[in-house]
């Protein structure tokens, strides 16, 4: 884009010189822009024209040429003519040469995208994620083939719940990505290997947002009707976790027994985890005409939405699956066993239409209890962070989960929430970034703390227990969502030199990255033999997504992301 101001120079220029009605104004306008759009040969052509036709009319004037051949000698005026044409073009020029510049810089920016650098630029970074993807794919073929997690680093596996997790959570990402040899091969093992006739107890958190979002998505994108008749087979042996006194979920599920319990040490759930699987089976039941997915997750909201406890739409983070209230009060996050509730709020009112005004009304309150009681400035870069409070005393302290909500303000802003939303979602993302850019490694540990007393050199103070990274998206997610709704390029560029350190620190060369244990020691940053299944289900999806500058892939106005960065489609108004 051009500066205003340059815009701004003709039409005030024109506006000002003349007292014309506001016709003739147009007319001098319109006879100005034209005489612009004329090439600068032309425009000297014409000029010269005009002077020798004036120089000729002169030379053959007999009373002119009387008066002036004993003063001037028509030499001399020639001579003078020529000069004061030459004194215009050049006075000319240097008046214009600006607006000029101006104008091949406006072509270029328009034309930015279809610009061929800037295309192949973008295509570059694009097959950079393909080229990550397909490497960490690499190592989870050798050594963890249908099994939960690779172990890169020792080149084994680790299981979760038995299910293929990483699999199942990439899915949608190869077929977005466009890596269709290794989508097929997942595929076959999905319809001929994937049984959830197991006696394993799974979370039913993680379970729903990984494995059933990730089929659903998986049926939509494709179409193929085998991934839809498997997520209705884990939806519906994830629903006994719904028979408790208070219809509040407990968090485990053996999917093979059909029966349902709470952690060994607690009766309490995450709220969370209870509030973060409404997308997934709400769309089940949209499915499949079956509504029993749909009333079990709506009363848990319904639940929620009365309870006592909050402080100014903020939740705690447990929740007692007997009495269905809240436990372990005064504690308030964005952060673990809080964050998805925030965003599910939100984006259940897109998901079916924005008619549900209780999950408006909730999220826009919990926006303002952010704002009112966990916002501050660091110093001494001012930079805008979200902390915790705790009985009443605030703590300075983020994690790297929090960083979901520059991407979900800028997403309720752009379904026409408040635009303050979106100013506060620039402020966020900044700060997300430097999380990121502060960090010896150039990659955000799992936990930061924000200086807040005078004098203070830098922002971000880290723990030693909260110096690793475990591959997590949020950042990354909420870039995409920035780039997506300003096309500012500055996004993408941040994403691509987190997509760089991810490369540099966490790649393993006989395929895979490792989760790490310090970011702050670039000599050493410890891998931890870990690959989340989410590096490929989200983090990589989000690049890919960011670097692309195209609007529709995965429009944002026609999917939602479930939180494991599954897309699912926003229902037509009707339903
Ligand atoms: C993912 O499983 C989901 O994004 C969840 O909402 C939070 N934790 C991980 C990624 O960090």
């Amino acid at each position: 884009m051009l500066p205003p101001s340059r815009r701004d120079f003709v039409s005030l220029t024109l506006s000002e010189s003349g007292s014309y009605t506001n016709s003739k104004q147009w007319r001098r306008q319109s006879c100005w822009r034209k005489w612009k759009q004329l090439s600068r040969l032309q425009r000297s052509l014409i000029l010269f024209t005009l002077m020798l036709l004036l120089v000729c009319g002169i030379a053959t004037s007999p009373t002119l040429i009387g008066h002036w051949r004993g003063e001037i000698g028509l030499h001399n005026l020639m001579v003078c003519l020529l000069l004061l044409f030459i004194s215009h073009v050049c006075s000319w020029r240097g008046a214009v040469i600006e607006e000029e510049q101006a104008s091949d810089t406006d072509t270029k920016d328009t034309d930015i995208q279809d610009d061929p650098a800037s295309l192949a630029h973008a295509e570059s970074r694009l097959e950079a994620v393909r080229e990550a993807f397909r490497h960490a794919w690499k190592g989870y073929k050798n050594f963890a083939w249908g099994h939960d997690e690779l172990k890169p680093i020792s080149n084994s596996y680790g299981e979760w719940f038995g299910l293929g997790l990483t699999l199942i959570d990439a899915l949608d990402t190869m077929w977005i990505l466009g890596l269709k040899e290794e989508f097929a091969e997942a595929r076959e093992w999905v319809a001929r290997e994937l049984s959830f006739n197991k006696n394993v107890d799974v979370n039913l958190f993680e379970s729903t947002i990984r494995i059933l979002g990730g089929l659903l998505s998986t049926y939509h994108l494709t179409g193929d009707s085998m991934f839809l008749e498997k997520a209705k087979d884990i939806g519906s042996r994830l629903m006994p976790a719904f028979n408790t006194a208070s219809k509040i979920p407990y968090s485990d599920v053996n999917i093979g027994k059909g029966t349902a319990h709470p952690p060994q040490w607690t009766s309490d759930s995450t709220v969370a985890e209870v509030t973060s699987i409404q997308l997934e089976f709400r769309e089940l039941s949209r499915l499949t005409g079956d509504p029993k997915y749909k009333l079990a997750v709506m009363e848990v909201m319904k639940q929620v939405h009365k309870l006592d406890g909050k402080q100014d739409g903020l939740v705690p983070m447990f929740i007692n699956t007997h009495n269905g209230l809240f436990t372990h009060q005064g504690i308030y996050t964005l952060g673990a066993r809080a964050d998805s509730y925030y965003e599910y709020l939100l984006k259940q009112w897109i998901q079916g239409g924005k008619t549900e005004n209780e999950l408006l009304d909730d999220y826009l309150l919990a926006v303002e209890g952010v704002k009112k009681n966990l916002l501050k400035k660091s110093t001494p870069s001012d930079l805008t962070f979200v902390g915790e409070l705790s009985h009443g005393h605030f703590s300075p302290k983020m994690d790297h989960l929090v960083c979901f909500l520059p991407g979900t303000l800028a997403l309720g802003a752009h379904y026409g929430l408040p635009t303050d939303h979106m100013e506060l979602a620039k402020q966020l993302m900044e700060t997300c970034y430097q999380m990121y850019a502060q960090m010896e490694t150039g990659l955000s540990p799992e936990i930061a703390h924000f200086n807040m007393h005078e004098g203070s050199t830098q922002d971000v103070d880290v723990k030693i227990a909260d110096r690793h990274n475990l591959l997590r998206p949020e950042t990354v997610e909420s870039l995409f969502y920035m780039y997506r709704f300003t096309e500012d390029k500055k996004y993408q560029q941040w994403g691509w030199e987190i997509l760089q350190n991810f490369n540099k620190y966490t790649r393993v060369p006989t395929g895979g990255y490792t989760s790490i244990n310090n970011v702050r020691d670039p000599a050493n940053p410890n891998p931890r033999d870990k690959m989340e299944s989410f590096f490929l289900g989200e983090t990589l999806k989000y690049f890919y997504l960011l670097f692309s500058n195209d609007p529709n892939l995965i429009s944002l106005d026609k999917y939602i992301f479930n939180t494991e960065a599954h897309p699912l489609p926003i229902w037509p108004q009707a339903e």
